[in-house]
């Protein structure tokens, strides 16, 4: 058995489950916050058999689109240590995934 953690955008997250589910998956669903951004995204957890596990990451990769967001940063102005705000594009991907060999499954 496989855990793949997948880090997806919030707006395609809530789709995403759903389709999830209705391939026979099973998926927990966390509202996280991504480090650089520092805005919300959303992180699913989904145990899967290891033969199940390409079918998942196709429908990850199906409904998951990569987007340019522009984010502020503030850089310093030695002399007078003035921050200045400098707009940058951040190409942020339609999914970030680790696949975790998992050691022991069981559900009580
Ligand atoms: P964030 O950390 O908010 O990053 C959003 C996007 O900003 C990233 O998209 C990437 O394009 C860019 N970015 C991140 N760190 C950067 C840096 N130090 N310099 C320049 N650009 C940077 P993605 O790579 O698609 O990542 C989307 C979200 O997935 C991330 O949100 C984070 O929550 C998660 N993530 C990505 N890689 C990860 C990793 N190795 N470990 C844990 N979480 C990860």
């Amino acid at each position: 058995m496989k855990l793949v953690i997948s880090i997806v955008q919030d707006v395609d997250a809530d789709n995403l489950v759903e389709e999830i589910i209705k391939e026979g998956f099973r998926v927990t669903k966390m509202s996280t916050t991504g480090g650089f951004l520092k805005s919300g995204n959303t992180t699913l957890l989904i145990g899967v058999d290891d033969k199940k596990v390409d079918d998942l990451l196709e429908i990850i990769n199906e409904n998951c689109k990569t987007r340019e967001v522009t984010k502020t940063i503030q850089t310093i102005n030695i002399p007078g240590q003035a921050m200045i705000p400098v707009p940058i594009q951040v190409k942020i991907g339609g999914a970030t995934m680790f696949v975790l060999d998992v050691e022991e499954f069981k559900r009580y």
